[in-house]
């Protein structure tokens, strides 16, 4: 009936359709500070942050940043009042798991952390949604190749293990990694992300193959030993930048289909169809055999690893922010080897694109319908939680009308998809609930529906003008202003 009813017409007359879910996202490092209280042991931002401080944007750190730790009472509150239905959180490895290897003891206090946290969000009405890992690898465990070494798997799937015994009688939404892209490719290729590693065109792939397959070995366990007594969900959760053709020509529209394969279908084919999308394979094949390699530098799965991967998501987890204009670059322009190079595509933007004050974000809304679309697509119209999108400030404003417009013109976008093309698109998630620690942005780009002043020792949380429209896009269910 709402189909018929809302099908034309004015978008702000629209209603968010029955049981679709809002709410917002925040990350361990990015928010709880207490780096080294109560037996919580050290990650990998926590050690590059204080080894070469240098890399990060006004030499900061998450030592304290918004001080969760101690404040998430208050961050409950504030959702509360917002309205949301879910939180998203992630935990921190190495404050449960210290020692964080396989047979491991828990460390009861960080245990209790979270235990505190999620019967706060129950008793006040909000859903758990929670992040396995986000990108805080024990330092203990990168010192020994961290993602690059296949040894982590065992150690991770033995972590989560440990999170579904402890919470999963109240957690009903597990995400088992955030972004594999920044994880590895940032983080092991392109040196933008801990461990700041430069491995180019090696180690990007080979600490995916180790991310899926820690994914689907988790998802098993879950499935079989978890499930029929919790009853709850667990996916995946990777981030896709749109791209469009930078003209018309075919060749374009070849570049910007091949960029969306290599930045997005790299992770999420294996588990939607199977295997690797076979254009990554065949050019990383290629290019390797032209290197001289013996072997490719994309690794390969077994039959069983196929079958363990493949259809191991509930549901797909979206991070979605900008959009790019894809054409093929000569291939001496990029690094070789590297993902950049095998991928083959130069980016650009257009010129009436607004730019945030990151300096990778921009507006660009038609971005994110087409992409819902692709995904419909390419996956057979799987179920989609947006688990991320929003918009970067650089200021102390707490009136932002660019993050309200850019809310309410994805949203918009987003309502499209939904009803003119039947797009499966279930919850949708705001970065971030408050301005916090930006990886290697520091405190500069500020993201939050809540200012914070990081010299302020209380750390109060204001609400800024996004917060307020976002409380009254929840509460009528439309995008009425
Ligand atoms: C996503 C991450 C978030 C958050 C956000 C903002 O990629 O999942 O943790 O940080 O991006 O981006 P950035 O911090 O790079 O400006």
């Amino acid at each position: 009936l709402l189909l018929v009813q809302y099908s034309y017409g004015d978008v702000s007359q629209r209603v968010f359709p029955e049981g679709f879910k809002f709410g917002v996202a925040t990350a361990a490092y990015q928010i709880e500070g207490a780096w080294n209280e109560d037996g919580k042991s050290e990650n990998i931002w926590d050690h590059a942050t204080h080894e070469n401080p240098e890399w990060i944007d006004g030499k900061t750190n998450a030592d304290v940043t918004c001080d969760s730790y101690h404040k998430f009472k208050e961050d409950v509150k504030l959702m509360k009042d917002l309205g949301v239905n879910f939180y998203r959180f992630s935990i921190s490895w190495t404050r449960v798991l210290p020692d964080a290897v396989e047979g491991s003891k828990l460390n009861e206090k960080g245990v209790a952390y979270y235990n505190n946290l999620i019967d706060e969000l129950i008793a006040n009405g909000i859903e758990p949604y929670v992040t396995i890992f986000h990108w805080d690898t024990p330092q203990s465990l990168e010192t020994h190749g961290g993602w690059l070494n296949d040894t982590i798997i065992d150690n991770y799937v033995y972590y989560a293990r440990q999170l579904f015994i402890s919470y999963g009688d109240r957690v009903k939404k597990w995400i088992t990694f955030n972004e594999p892209q920044q994880i590895c490719e940032q983080g092991y290729e392109t040196a933008q992300k801990a461990p700041f590693l430069k491995l180019h065109g090696v180690g990007d792939y080979q600490c995916f193959h180790n991310v899926v397959r820690a994914h689907g070995k988790i998802y098993r366990i879950y499935d079989k030993e978890f499930r029929p007594v919790q009853g709850g969900e667990i996916g995946i959760t990777a981030d896709a930048v749109y791209a469009f053709p930078k003209t018309n020509s075919v060749s374009d529209q070849m570049a910007a289909e091949q960029f969306i394969e290599f930045y997005y279908g790299w992770f999420i084919h294996p588990i939607m169809i199977g295997n690797y999308p076979p254009i990554v394979i065949e050019r990383v094949d290629e290019l390797s055999k032209q290197e001289g390699r013996v072997t490719s530098r994309l690794p390969k799965f077994t039959e069983e690893e196929i079958d363990m991967i493949k259809g191991s998501s509930d549901f797909l987890g979206l991070n979605h922010y900008t959009t790019i204009l894809a054409t093929f670059g000569d291939p001496d322009s990029f690094p070789n080897p590297s993902h950049d190079r095998d991928c083959g595509v130069l980016t650009s933007r257009d010129p009436s694109w607004k730019p945030s004050a990151a300096p990778w974000l921009y507006e660009v809304p038609t971005g994110f319908y087409h992409l819902l679309l692709w995904i419909k697509e390419h996956y057979n119209n799987p179920r989609v939680i947006i688990t991320e999108t929003g918009w970067a400030g650089s200021g102390e404003e707490l009136d932002d009308p660019d993050r309200v417009q850019y809310i309410r013109n994805y949203l918009s976008e987003l309502l499209k998809a939904i009803y003119d093309d039947g797009c499966n698109v279930i919850g949708y998630t705001i970065w971030s609930l408050m301005d916090n620690f930006e990886w290697t942005y520091g405190y500069t780009n500020k993201f939050g529906l809540t200012y914070i002043d990081f010299e302020d020792p209380n750390r109060t949380r204001i609400p800024r003008t996004s917060y307020k429209v976002y409380q009254k896009i929840i509460s009528t269910r439309r995008l009425i202003s």
